[in-house]
């Protein structure tokens, strides 16, 4: 059996997506923040960290989004998520995949929460405008990736599509979000659109705006 223990609109959307594309059965565990549910006992078993997202998959149990959508991929070679092994297409998915998870969403956490990195409310005005230029410029080389291709990997869609998703709808709020550059605009509306995507929206529970 597998269980995805998640939280709505977090990094667990990626798995989440990835699982609805497969089609194979799951359980969605919904954890509550409020409730501290990821701090009790029995998911710290599972998690150490106390964040989700955590796959369980029989005796395995993962966490680490991008490590779980790596798994995903692997494990259901016939949904055709990921390239084939040791092509230059495998590799291009490595990269962005890495890419997404290693720089720009590490560079997210800078955004939102500058508290746990400088004291003050200057400094961490400041540092959150530092961050928030840094995303820009990473979220510009994203557009022109996507210049003139549907989805980032020639190939087709991938689990690079449903992660870059997901870290472009923590934008929506910003100053300048992902969705007013030219071509992450209509690709993540091409995104929205597919089946997996809608339901992950509805069984997290979440409304318009979508990204
Ligand atoms: N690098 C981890 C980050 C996981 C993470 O920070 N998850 C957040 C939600 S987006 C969380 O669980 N936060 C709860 C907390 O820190 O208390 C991953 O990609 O899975």
């Amino acid at each position: 059996m597998t269980t995805l223990y998640a939280m709505p609109s977090t990094a667990a959307m990626a798995p989440h997506i990835l699982l609805r594309e497969i089609g194979a059965p799951f359980d969605l565990v919904l954890l509550d923040r409020d409730k501290a549910e990821h701090k009790r006992a029995d998911y710290l078993a599972l998690n150490p960290h106390g964040r989700v997202p955590t796959l369980v998959d029989g005796d395995l149990v993962l966490y680490e989004a991008a490590a779980i959508c790596l798994h995903l991929a692997d494990a259901h070679p016939e949904a055709r998520l990921a390239p084939a092994v040791g092509t230059p297409e495998r590799a291009a998915f490595y990269k962005w995949l890495v890419y997404l998870t290693n720089s720009v969403q590490a560079d997210m956490l800078l955004y939102f929460y500058p508290e746990r990195y400088v004291e003050g409310a200057d400094a961490q005005a400041a540092f959150r405008r530092v961050a928030e230029a840094r995303l820009n410029d990473q979220f510009d080389g994203l557009d022109r990736a996507l210049d003139g291709r549907e989805w980032m990997l020639d190939g087709g869609y991938s689990a690079v599509d449903p992660y870059l998703f997901m870290l472009c709808r923590w934008t929506r709020f910003m100053r300048r979000p992902a969705r007013s550059l030219p071509n992450l605009g209509p690709y993540l509306a091409r995104v929205l659109e597919r089946p997996a995507v809608k339901a992950v929206f509805a069984a997290e529970g979440l409304a318009a705006p979508y990204f």
